[in-house]
């Protein structure tokens, strides 16, 4: 009977359509900024942070980066696939990607000039091209849709969705990405109200953002929170961005010149709201006087994804962030219940995190756990998290997401996690059965397997909070 279970599980989550929490995938319709295709796999930023750890000398990020995205891929080819077996879990993600898109002899005769003209086929036919291998790779992943990071604080998108909103594709969601009000990134705030014709009070930020809902219609806000974001605290009403006001910003340059969250730092804390300045200044807390209050109004979640510490490496571009910060976690804790009518999802990128993570979602109703994040995607990483989640949670929890910047790399994150969570939920109906619950139909293995894909998400966000 256990074996019969194993297979059971296997089936149901290699059929389980799930809703891919989220990607950084736009649609074909916006035009340069939807990627796919052999170049933006190869270049993918995971693969050019692992060029550079064999990368000669006389390749600097700087010399790689002036090169022509097709140079670039052929150079991570000739490193990492051909002087290489393609061991780690980036790598061997081309190669279940070519597999699955039916290229496993170009494969083997290790021909990117073939792989190429394969993508040709679609890349001629324009943005249809385009439509027709994306639907072509949401079929094949088991995805309905994805949802987007969509960041209005970026000039390069705001042309896809103003002055008139693109219709676009209905495997895509959007989600709007907001860091620079967690991360009290005033500058950034006050050019974007000002470019667009806002006044610089808290009032016309909070509009901004009503705005921006009102235009790409979000599933959910999100953001990734500063490495040494905190709330401190006792002082529920407020943020500490510790780093802009108090510390020197060099030390901040060493990768791990963490500094810990403390509540001394409670003295940097706006005024309550009451007393609030409506004028945006340096005591301006974004978080509680502009992203909660339009998420309570709006009744929309937060998705924040915790533990991040960008530019470790600067020269490395992207593929120099994050040093994994171990995050303090009350703080979302006190997000919860501070604002209790907001629905929080959390992700943490620290695996030392996922423990805690787990017991404060068992303690706040508005609390959603999702996915394996970034450095915690590898299979070894998704098994412990995933098991643990079990173990705590049931299956009230998003398994994954995939964090997919091309469009292709559904055709391998998620079969690659389905095979790692079809052997973690199988254990637990194992274990369950040997405690003597014997009778488990198969709608039940399905119900419970479609939960972890998509069915938990979508009842937290039916939920009502009030
Ligand atoms: O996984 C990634 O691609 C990271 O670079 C980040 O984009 C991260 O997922 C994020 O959303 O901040
Ligand atoms: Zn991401």
């Amino acid at each position: 009977q256990q074996d019969s279970i194993q297979l059971v599980v296997a089936a149901e989550v290699q059929r389980a359509v799930g809703i891919d929490l989220h990607t950084h995938l736009l649609p074909p319709t916006h035009g340069p900024l939807c990627l796919w295709g052999i170049d933006e796999l190869l270049t993918y930023h995971y693969l050019v942070a692992e060029y550079f750890i064999t990368a000669p000398a006389s390749m600097t990020p700087k010399l790689f980066y002036s090169l022509p995205k097709q140079k670039q891929a052929d150079t991570i080819w000739k490193a990492l696939f051909i002087d290489r077996l393609p061991l780690s879990e980036a790598c061997r993600g081309i190669v279940t990607t070519l597999k699955s898109l039916g290229l496993q002899n170009e494969w083997e005769r290790r021909s990117l000039k073939a792989i190429r003209a394969f993508y040709a086929t679609f890349r001629n036919d324009g943005v249809e091209g385009a439509e027709r291998f994306c639907e072509h790779v949401f079929a094949n992943s088991g995805i309905e849709y994805s949802i987007m990071t969509n960041i209005p604080f970026d000039p390069n998108e705001e042309m896809y969705w103003k002055p008139k909103r693109a219709s676009y594709s209905t495997r895509f969601r959007s989600a709007l990405r907001v860091d620079p009000l967690l991360a009290g990134d005033k500058p950034t705030i006050e050019a974007a109200l000002r470019s667009s014709g806002y006044d610089i009070t808290l009032e016309s930020a909070r509009q901004y953002l009503r705005d921006w809902c009102e235009t790409m219609k979000p599933e959910y806000m999100m953001a990734s929170t500063p490495h040494d974001f905190v709330i401190p605290e006792g002082t529920l009403a407020s943020v500490s961005y510790k780093q802009k006001n108090t510390v020197d910003s060099n030390a901040l340059k060493e990768p791990f010149a963490f500094v810990p969250a403390v509540a001394s730092h409670a003295a940097n804390c706006s005024p309550p709201e009451d007393e609030a300045p409506s004028i945006i200044d340096e005591q301006s807390d974004f978080l509680s006087q502009v992203l909660m209050p339009v998420c309570e109004e709006l009744d929309l979640p937060v998705a924040l994804k915790i533990g991040a510490h960008r530019g470790v490496n600067p020269g490395l571009k992207a593929a120099g962030d994050g040093v994994v910060a171990f995050a303090d976690a009350g703080m979302i804790a006190r997000l919860c219940t501070r604002f209790p009518k907001v629905r929080f999802l959390a992700t943490f990128l620290s695996r030392n995190n996922q423990h805690e993570a787990c017991v404060l979602a068992s303690k706040f109703r508005n609390l959603h756990l999702y996915g394996c994040w970034w450095y915690c995607n590898n299979p070894s990483i998704i098994r412990e998290i995933t098991k643990m989640r079990m173990e705590f949670l049931g299956t009230a929890f998003t398994a994954q997401h995939s964090d997919a910047r091309v469009v292709d790399q559904l055709l391998y994150k998620w079969p690659h996690s389905r095979a790692v969570i079809a052997k973690v939920v199988a254990e637990e109906f194992v274990k369950l059965m040997e405690s003597g619950c014997m009778q488990i139909t198969r709608r039940q293995v399905r119900d419970e397997v479609q939960n972890l894909f998509r069915g938990s998400y979508e009842q937290f966000m039916k939920k009502s909070l009030v």
